[in-house]
């Protein structure tokens, strides 16, 4: 299964540069949260890949600090909105002229997987420690003037949450979590004409996001593009403002990567406690969202003061971010595995799915209103293995992997047929794929299966 997953990369990965795509055809550039999955997965096989794909991704960081969310591939047309849509250097100073890239971000997973690339090199002797360390050196001021961005201008002052302006930022596009506030875009007349491509590259275009939302999405990036990409505009006037509880908690989690790499980077004490800072303010922020009887955490419309409750997988953001008190972690634990997500009667691997089943707003096909993520059940693994939480971590892993022994590396499955939706052979089910069976806290967990 690990060498499936290995070619599964190596068919993905850019002639001459071995830069990894996110999918063979639906996604056929550079995503930002992809590429630190990739990279993750990489490192287990070939560190110095790994590392190869995070420098081309910042090779796309903005001047103001944002990591795009797409770092386009030139020589890749088949995918809508390309760079030409976007117009990122022609409209804001902040944008590189090359590479082209989006004018959004994603979650800022990039400190997690920067850390992983160091440890698996520790583990692979000392001339690849070297070189990790070395490479470390120029690649923490980027990440640190990463999380500057969205420290300085993303954090909103009055709930301590990230703010996102678009679905995509979230990375979980089309979930019932921003149904409400998707509700509130109205579609304006001046919306350029387009046509998709997404819905040609899948077998059933039923499992995408409707025409509907996609009107909505490419309105978002219209106004983007009227606000000139300017951060301190769009945050106050975009006709989405959402505080996301997720992207929140990843920030969490990853300053605490930061925090810890500093000083191998040769970083000063002021780097680190300023990352410690985002990390301590970004959990407190996920903590005060969570419910006092689940646990589980919400998301806020920031242009209403609307809390949104809504039962995705979201919800156990207060796990990712780490450092939560005892009792919130056993109360998300009892939900994880319990009746209501990865104990819901009839699954056919129990693993949590993207929107609870037992929740109104459920759709088994439907991208992220309902199909099981195998990135997202390794997020879930990975901040369980973080805390301590090891059988936690174990009942993800056992089932994830037998999902994964058809070695379609779906992007996506139908949570009681198992049937393998979206794209095939994505990019990111390889690698964390690649994480479960070969890092070294593989062999803590059960047993995978033959
Ligand atoms: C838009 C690449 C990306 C993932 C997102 C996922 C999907 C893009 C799309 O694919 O989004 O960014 O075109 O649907 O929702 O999480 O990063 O795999």
């Amino acid at each position: 299964m690990a060498a499936r997953a290995g070619q599964v990369l190596g068919a993905n990965a850019r002639h001459g540069d071995e830069v990894v795509k996110a999918a063979p055809d639906l996604y056929p550039h550079q995503w930002s949260w992809d590429t630190a999955f990739i990279a993750i997965g990489l490192a287990q096989l070939n560190a110095s890949l790994a590392r190869r794909n995070l420098d081309a991704l910042f090779a796309g960081q903005w001047a103001n600090g944002m990591v795009p969310h797409i770092v386009f591939d030139p020589a890749a047309e088949d995918y809508f909105p390309g760079p030409d849509r976007w117009g990122c250097a022609a409209l804001s100073p902040s944008a590189p002229d090359e590479p082209q890239t989006s004018g959004l971000c994603q979650p800022p997973l990039h400190a997690v997987a920067a850390r992983a690339v160091v440890e698996a090199a520790r583990h692979q002797g000392h001339e690849q420690l070297h070189s990790a360390l070395e490479w470390l050196q120029g690649f923490f001021p980027k990440l640190m003037a990463w999380h500057q961005f969205l420290a300085d201008q993303r954090v909103d002052p009055t709930s301590g949450l990230v703010t996102i302006l678009h679905g995509w930022e979230s990375g979980m596009d089309n979930s019932p979590r921003w149904d409400v506030a998707y509700s509130n875009v109205q579609v304006g007349r001046s919306l350029p004409p387009y046509q998709r491509r997404d819905v040609k590259h899948v077998a059933d275009p039923g499992t995408r996001p409707t025409d509907q939302e996609y009107d909505r999405y490419l309105w978002l990036v219209e106004e983007a593009r009227q606000a000139g990409y300017d951060q301190a505009i769009l945050t106050r006037s975009s006709s989405f403002r959402v505080g996301d509880v997720f992207f929140t908690a990843i920030f969490a989690a990853a300053n605490e990567d930061l925090a810890n790499l500093a000083e191998q980077a040769g970083a000063s004490a002021a780097d680190r406690l300023r990352a410690e800072r985002w990390r301590d303010e970004a959990r407190d922020a996920v903590q005060r969202q969570a419910d006092r009887a689940t646990g589980l955490a919400t998301d806020l419309d920031l242009r209403t003061g609307q809390k949104l409750s809504t039962e995705t997988i979201a919800g156990f953001s207060p796990l990712i971010a780490g450092g939560a008190p005892v009792e919130l972690r056993k109360k998300l634990l009892l939900e994880l595995l319990g009746p209501r997500w990865a104990g819901y009667p009839g699954l056919r691997w129990p693993v949590p799915p993207s929107t609870s089943p037992a929740s109104a707003d459920f759709r088994p096909r439907s991208y992220w209103r309902g199909p099981v993520w195998p990135c997202m059940s390794w997020l879930l693994g990975w901040a369980l293995e973080r805390a301590g939480e090891h059988e936690a971590a174990g009942h993800l892993r056992g089932p994830s992997l037998e999902q994964l022994d058809g070695l379609d590396f779906a992007e996506y499955y139908e949570p009681f047929t198992g049937e393998p939706l979206g794209s095939l052979r994505q990019s990111w089910t390889a690698a964390v794929t690649l994480d479960w069976l070969c890092s070294p806290g593989a062999a803590r967990t059960t047993a995978a299966p033959t």
